[in-house]
């Protein structure tokens, strides 16, 4: 097998060859195929290019896929492209499926690891054994974090964040429910980008941090016990998107805020969009209070922070500020933000904030004077185009913004940002990558991964050989895999450290289209993990994975750096534990009852309760095992609760026992060969 060394025009005409003979098979796709393939000349506008390249995809899917024809052809003006034509352009290929694959490895697709699903012996994981790393995926609108095991990719767990869960009790007990309560009582979340906590650096394994983009919200999950810990509603802002922290020691965790908002939004300037704005907010990672918020120009999207303490970057669209779609992507322009934190720090110190629901808010508008002089607090990157995603390579050197409506990704100079004095001059390469680009991962050779959304593809690239060549040059360009298909986020191995593993890569696509077993018009999503750490053989497609919608981000993360624990200590709960023998009842009052009870194999400490009609019950219930692995819940039909117990973990609950009846309390958890049998005779004796 060879690394194609052109791969650029091996994609143009291979996808020509596609349509040309739909029906072959995938042995003999094309790396000779004739050159044919549409022109792409320089000095065309992204407009033109884009509009040409999804026409080009499109018309391959008139006659193969008919609802495809029928979709209305909603279209931004000026630039010809929406959300449908993306649609088609994933349909499209959908419809060659079989003939997809790799772009410059197709000698090796007959060696089990032809792209399919399963994945080749050499990244299989066999029964019983351990995987290398952890994969923290976030779960989209389900508002979870899904925990894989890499590379096998089996799904490990699953942690509730914003939504409440039952099998793990999550919003069922008294802490759960009170920091969902707390967190703004909303029952889900859209949960994109999860990032693990590091220190020098490095992955510390101590908490991992997620937005929700939703209802403008960052939570902590607690990485000893893989459980929500905090969840923190943030003012002033909705749609809380990129989610990162302040490196190298997690000083603070930035939420980037997308939608422009009145601020407060409390009913003032609805219809007054200019008054809008949109804000950073940095959050203390222990206590989770938002400790200051910087508005700015434009929308922001994704963000990353530099290696060194001093900058974080975001990147943005709507530079326009406009409200509808048209007015949104009106302008060839948009900016990176990069934002100066130990300035920031000295405007809040200094006074120089205005205060807003609470919150110290700093101008770091174009036109806030805090932005005039030798130490703005925010600079402004002029990039081509809605820059979608923006990561820091390992180094430090450079942030890497991806175009999503400009085939090119900006690598700007994290040095340089602070020492010139037009924002323009830290911009030092600027690759012409593909059509899409949304997101960039690192591998530790100097390589770049970007998604190409448009393109289904993953781009390899050299971002020193970058920042040599001419800006719009291919010359970058290492290598192009099909993903199947039209990928958002993809991560590599500890890629957001300083010391990327770079072995295993995995790209989250947002179509599966065909390539599982017809679930109904809900398609999942497909995660395909690469093999990376073979320069010379180039990007090898290991694994195919469904995915319930929709992870967005991951983070990628060694096995020896991640010490959960395997049963509760009773010391880090802020209840008191209840041993066998010391379990209790007691009345209150007239209307209060309070239980205190332990659950073992297979029993309760109870196997009865009587109470009357509406009493307001609390239990306070203690697994007293110590043995790992065996879990018990309490369900408690009629009132909506099933509480999870791991060993040594104490849970409380407190309901209105206002339903007289009778109701058989069971643990839901199969805990042993007596499991049916764990039950409790909950009795609401009617009142006169
Ligand atoms: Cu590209 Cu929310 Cu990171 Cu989705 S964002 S893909
Ligand atoms: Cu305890 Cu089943």
């Amino acid at each position: 097998m060879t690394t194609d060394p052109n791969p650029t025009d091996d994609r143009e005409a291979r996808s020509d060859e596609q349509r040309d003979d739909a029906t072959e098979t995938a042995s003999g796709t094309g790396d000779e195929a004739a050159d044919d393939g549409p022109e792409i000349v320089d000095g065309r506008t992204v407009e033109h290019l884009i509009t040409d390249h999804e026409r080009d995809i499109a018309a391959t899917a008139e006659g193969t896929d008919a609802t495809a024809a029928r979709r209305p052809n909603l279209e931004l003006p000026r630039l010809e492209l929406g959300r449908r034509d993306f649609m088609k352009a994933g349909a499209a290929v959908g419809a060659m499926t079989g003939l997809a694959g790799c772009t410059s490895v197709l000698s090796d697709e007959g060696n089990g690891s032809d792209g399919s699903s399963g994945g080749s012996g050499e990244h299989s994981v066999a029964p019983g054994e351990h995987d290398e790393y952890y994969g923290f995926l976030s779960g989209g609108h389900t508002g979870e974090i899904r925990v894989v095991g890499i590379p096998s990719m089996r799904e490990l767990m699953r942690i509730p964040v914003f939504q409440t869960e039952s099998a793990r009790g999550f919003g069922h007990d008294a802490k759960s429910s009170e920091i969902l309560e707390e967190g703004g009582g909303y029952t889900w979340g859209d949960t994109h980008h999860p990032r693990v906590s590091q220190t020098d650096n490095d992955y510390d394994g101590r908490w991992l941090f997620v937005n929700d983009k939703a209802n403008g919200r960052m939570a902590r999950v607690d990485l000893e016990y893989f459980e929500t810990d905090a969840i923190t509603n943030v003012p002033n802002s909705q749609a809380v998107h990129g989610a990162c922290m302040q490196l190298p020691d997690t000083q603070l965790v930035f939420g980037v805020g997308e939608f422009r908002v009145p601020m407060p939004n409390d009913g003032r300037d609805v219809d007054d969009p200019d008054a809008y704005g949109s804000v950073l907010t940095a959050i203390d990672p222990e206590t989770m209070d938002v400790e200051w918020q910087v508005e700015v120009d434009g929308n922001m999207d994704n963000g990353d922070g530099g290696k060194e303490g001093r900058w974080f970057f975001a990147t943005g669209y709507n530079s326009e500020e406009g409200v509808t779609q048209g007015e949104m992507t009106r302008s060839d322009r948009d900016y990176m933000k990069a934002f100066d934190i130990p300035a920031i720090w000295d405007a809040v110190e200094a006074g120089n904030y205005e205060e807003i629901s609470g919150v110290p808010v700093v101008d770091g508008t174009m036109d806030s004077s805090l932005n005039e002089g030798d130490r703005p607090v925010v600079r402004y990157v002029p990039t081509p185009k809605s820059p979608h995603g923006v990561s820091v390579t390992p180094d430090g050197n450079y942030a890497i913004a991806s175009g999503k409506l400009d085939p090119t990704c900006t690598v700007i100079g994290v040095e340089e940002i602070a020492e010139v004095d037009d924002p323009a001059d830290a911009i030092l390469g600027q690759p012409r990558v593909g059509m899409g680009p949304l997101h960039t991962a690192y591998d530790d050779r100097g390589h770049a991964y970007t998604t190409l959304f448009i393109d289904s593809q993953v781009v390899k690239w050299d971002y020193e050989a970058a920042v040599e060549a001419d800006p719009g040059s291919e010359e970058p360009i290492v290598e192009k895999h099909d993903v199947h298909y039209n990928p958002g986020h993809l991560i590599a191995s500890e890629s957001y450290t300083a010391s990327p593993q770079g072995d295993y890569l995995v790209s989250l696509n947002k179509l599966s289209k065909d390539r599982f077993l017809p679930v109904g018009p809900i398609h999942p999503e497909n995660d395909q993990m690469f093999y990376i750490g073979d320069d010379d053989a180039g990007m090898e497609l290991v694994k195919d994975k469904p995915s319930y919608p929709e992870p967005h981000d991951a983070s990628i993360v060694h096995k020896d750096k991640i010490e959960p624990a395997k049963t509760w200590d009773p010391s880090d709960y802020d209840l008191d534990f209840v041993p066998e023998g010391e379990e209790s009842f007691e009345r209150i009052d007239d209307s209060t009852v309070e239980i205190e009870m332990w659950a073992r194999r297979n029993e309760y400490a109870f196997p009865e309760v009587t109470v009357r009609e509406g009493d307001e019950v609390t239990i306070r219930i203690s697994n007293v095992e110590t043995t790992s692995d065996v879990i018990h819940s309490i369900a408690i039909p009629e009132y909506d609760i099933n509480l999870a117990l791991a060993p040594q973990d104490t849970r409380e609950v407190t309901f209105t026992a206002d339903e007289p009846g009778v109701y058989w309390a069971y643990c839901a958890y199969f805990c042993s060969a007596l499991h049916l049998e764990m039950r409790s005779r909950i009795l609401v004796e009617p009142r006169e």
